[in-house]
């Protein structure tokens, strides 16, 4: 009776995506245009391949093709990280891996909370990157003590929202208003400020430290600084993002162009320069601007396993090796080479990927195998057996995480490109998870447990037969 009358968890985080999506459209108008070109480049994408149509229309929603599937925030504090893992619990997003960002120059870890499972990725996939920064990475002890005694003060949620994460954990859930409430008060959190709660200086002090620092310390909130849709042709909305009047950043982060995706390629257009005031001495506002906000887009490929993913790093690393990509894009074709040369290395053949161990698949029965099982036949036989046979079939399972090396390029190249610096590398997961309250899910575990689920049901289904 009583859970009859909440709202899922689902619905409330597909509200809010949505939500988030016409805010940002209104505040960025590039985003618009990027958007649109999106749905275009799908819907050209989808038009010349008939079997591409087929494929998503088995697994995904179709209208929802175009829609964002995540966003970033930078965090201040271990208060505002914990909250905000209540605030996306409600949502059904929870903490997914640790990204360490210190190691390429950016002075933040993060996490993504995300739906976790198949029904609720389906429903809605909306996942936000939270970073939170590392002021413990910062040399200038005054100006240390100065920012953390900013962020101490300000309060990034209303009081209305605090109480409604409260009510839905008390309750286990919250009503059809309350859950509209929940939405309308957490986009709040979100929103852009135009009045910095610094001064000028005191911002340049901040921004000569690092961009970063200047971002997350000198506002009300931690504005939304992209969402991502999902392309079906990353490649080609690159290449025409110029046209609608959007600079592209210089390369697509991550793999190459393959016949077999792996992993996650993003790319994003350049943040935008926008008027901000700062809290002047004499009391008056005194105007500047500040560089924040982009938008993005993602192509995501199968899931790889700690094998897998060695060998992309170590790929990624070996073209870093030979070229670095610019910048300014100077060199954007010949590192796009190398990475297409190094990367012959690695399998393009899903059955080759699998047999070596690289990538998550997920098995199921085919339709021979079903009239066995019917029949009792097939029992006994392993999983290569009974793929060998026609009775066992093997999909990727998609990544649906983060890359780090990535995640740095798309920070840097919006931070303005002499943001890099040098950090210690300094993973630090256990401080993290206790400021963040609870720990990460691991997403190899995950993806290995996807997996082993999927084998067991066609081994079992096989075996029941036979009993
Ligand atoms: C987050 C950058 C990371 C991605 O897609 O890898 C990210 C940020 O700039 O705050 O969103
Ligand atoms: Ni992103």
């Amino acid at each position: 009776m009583k859970d009859r009358s909440y709202v899922s968890a689902d619905a409330i985080r597909s509200d809010f995506s949505a939500a988030m999506s016409a805010m940002y459209r209104d505040e960025v108008p590039a985003y618009g245009t990027l958007m649109a070109l999106v749905a275009r480049v799908n819907g050209e994408t989808l038009a010349a391949d008939p079997q591409l149509l087929t494929r998503l229309e088995a697994t995904d929603s179709l209208e929802r093709i175009s829609e964002e599937r995540h966003g970033a925030i930078r965090l201040g504090t271990a208060e505002e990280l914990s909250m905000m893992r209540r605030v996306f619990s409600v949502m059904g997003m929870y903490p997914v891996g640790y990204y360490d960002l210190s190691t390429a120059g950016v002075p933040v870890h993060s996490t993504a909370f995300r739906p976790v499972g198949d029904a609720a990725l389906k429903r809605n996939p909306f996942r936000v990157f939270t970073s939170l920064l590392r002021l413990d990475l910062i040399a200038d002890e005054a100006l240390r003590n100065e920012a953390a005694e900013v962020l101490a003060a300000r309060r990034i949620f209303t009081d209305r929202a605090v109480e409604l994460v409260g009510k839905a954990e008390r309750d286990g859930g919250l009503d059809a208003a309350d859950a509209k409430a929940f939405v309308g008060e957490v986009l709040e959190t979100f929103r852009w400020h135009d009045r910095a709660i610094v001064s000028a200086g005191m911002y340049q002090r901040l921004h000569d430290a690092h961009r970063l620092i200047a971002d997350v310390v000198s506002f009300k909130g931690p504005h939304i600084n992209h969402l991502t849709p999902r392309t079906l042709d990353i490649d080609k909305v690159q290449a025409l993002m110029p046209e609608e009047g959007i600079a592209p950043k210089a390369v697509v982060e991550g793999p190459p162009t393959r016949k077999c995706a792996i992993l996650l390629r993003q790319t994003s257009f350049k943040a935008l320069d926008e008027p901000v005031s700062f809290i002047g001495e004499d009391g008056a506002w005194k105007s500047g601007s500040h560089t924040a906000r982009f938008g993005e887009i993602e192509q995501r490929g199968i899931a790889l396993t700690p094998k897998g993913r060695a060998l992309y790093d170590k790929l990624l690393g070996d073209t870093r090796a030979i070229t670095r990509p610019a910048a300014d894009g100077s060199n954007a074709a010949e590192y796009e080479a190398a990475l297409a040369r190094v990367f012959e290395a690695f399998p393009d053949d899903w059955n080759e990927i699998r047999k070596a161990g690289l990538g998550y698949f997920a098995y199921s029965l085919t339709e021979k195998g079903r009239i066995a099982k019917a029949y009792g036949q097939a029992a006994g036989w392993d999983i290569e057996a009974l793929i060998a046979s026609g009775h066992v079939q093997f999909d990727p399972i998609v990544y649906e995480d983060f890359l780090p090396v990535s995640a740095a390029g798309i920070f840097q190249s919006n931070l303005g490109d002499d943001a890099a610096q040098e950090f210690a590398a300094s993973p630090n997961q256990v401080m993290f998870e206790r400021d963040l309250g609870a720990t990460v899910l691991d997403e190899f575990a995950h993806y290995a447990g996807i997996e082993k689920a999927s084998m067991e049901e066609c081994l079992g289904a096989a075996s029941m037969a036979d009993a």
